[in-house]
């Protein structure tokens, strides 16, 4: 469903292509061919040459999203001992994982660009990097797992679907497999909203409630609107955005809210009407001040969130070091035995 919202051919490219950004006549000549590459719709790999700029984009896009996955475990973290029968728990366990090896993945197609996981989580952890503003919210009720899910996941696929056609190969491979179980993670959210919202009239209230506290952060998440976003127009021209943020905004209110009528759930907007003129959705104003402030790191979880991932970072050293120091050791096996052998030989 969230693919078919997504009509890559009508989008169409940008108007002029990349802007240049070298001068030498050898660089000139390099950009031609990336730019060529790009015009053609072809994968641009790790050991190819690549604009500074384009590398740098990428490195800033990846790692905020591998950081997005893995802080993105704290809000449902909070609800594992928590969750009312053992299907639950199983299930949140599982989505939790996966979330945790979206980072990891990300974070390895980083690395292919030439940043290490040192320099990415020395980033994140001095604030210097962003993640998510969706992170920042807390999570006081079991519905929030499925408002986690149901929206959070859906506007993640909505998103990532047409990053599975980014231009950077590692990341658009690595985008496929992410979407597969985002796939998974939106079901199960929105499965957990129908079991509410068909129980008591306790469930079906915590069910609009925490859709109410969801639904415009969730709205916001799709990033600033397009006469304010600073990286579309250029990650545009490089293949890398292939959808604006309003325009991915729009496709998703348009998915999801007849999922949520099928709930029976109101959408906390006064202002949303189906424009027939348009075939599309109004809504109501964005409060972007609310947004600004949750990116600038003054959320309602911010500091608790990156709180937590600075101590969980610091638990694990005793890991990476014996992870490190094991690897030495047999390193210095291999060696030493391949040193006996010529000796033999
Ligand atoms: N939060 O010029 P643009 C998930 C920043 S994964 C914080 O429009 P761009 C899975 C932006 O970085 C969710 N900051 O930027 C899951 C830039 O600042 P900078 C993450 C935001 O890059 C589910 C500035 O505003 N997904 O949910 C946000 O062209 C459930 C100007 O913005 C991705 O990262 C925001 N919401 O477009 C896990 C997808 N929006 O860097 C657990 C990949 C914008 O100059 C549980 N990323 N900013 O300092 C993208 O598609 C893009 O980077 C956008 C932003 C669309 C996020």
């Amino acid at each position: 469903m969230y693919t078919q919202a997504i009509d890559l051919a009508a989008q169409g490219k940008p108007e002029g292509g990349p802007r240049p950004v070298t001068t030498s006549p050898e660089l000139q000549a390099r950009e031609a061919a990336f730019n060529a590459r790009i015009a053609q719709d072809q994968k641009v790999e790790p050991q190819d040459w690549m604009p500074e700029a384009y590398r740098k984009t990428l490195v800033r896009q990846i790692s905020q999203h591998a950081h997005s996955e893995v802080i993105g475990m704290q809000p449902e973290g909070n609800w594992i001992t928590r969750a009312p029968s053992l299907r639950r728990k199983a299930i949140l366990l599982a989505k939790i994982q996966d979330e945790g090896g979206h980072g990891l993945y990300l974070y390895s197609a980083a690395e292919t660009l030439g940043v290490s996981r040192e320099e990415m989580a020395e980033a994140l952890h001095s604030g210097k990097a962003k993640y998510s503003s969706i992170f920042n919210y807390p999570t006081p009720t079991w519905a929030d797992m499925g408002c986690i899910g149901w929206l959070v996941d859906g506007a993640a696929i909505m998103n990532q679907i047409p990053l599975c056609r980014c231009s950077f190969g590692p990341y658009a491979r690595a985008m496929i497999r992410i979407c597969k179980e985002e796939s998974f993670h939106q079901r199960q959210g929105y499965e957990a909203m129908l079991a509410l919202c068909n129980g008591t009239p306790a469930q079906r209230a915590m069910a609009q409630e925490a859709f109410n506290r969801w639904w415009w952060p969730v709205v916001m998440m799709f990033g600033p609107s397009d006469k304010d976003s600073v990286h579309t127009a250029q990650a545009s021209a490089w293949g890398i955005k292939r959808i604006t943020n309003d325009d991915l905004r729009q496709k998703f209110i348009d998915a999801t809210v007849p999922q949520a009528e099928l709930l029976g759930l109101t959408v906390p907007d006064p202002d949303l009407r189906w424009n027939e003129e348009r075939g599309h959705y109004d809504h109501g104003p964005i409060n972007w001040d609310e947004f600004w402030q949750v990116v600038a790191g003054d959320g309602p979880c911010n500091r608790e969130r990156l709180a937590a991932r600075v101590k969980a970072h610091d638990d694990g050293a005793w890991l990476r070091e014996a992870t490190l120091a094991y690897s030495q050791k047999q390193a210095e096996r291999a060696a030493r035995a391949q040193g006996t052998d010529r000796s033999a030989a």
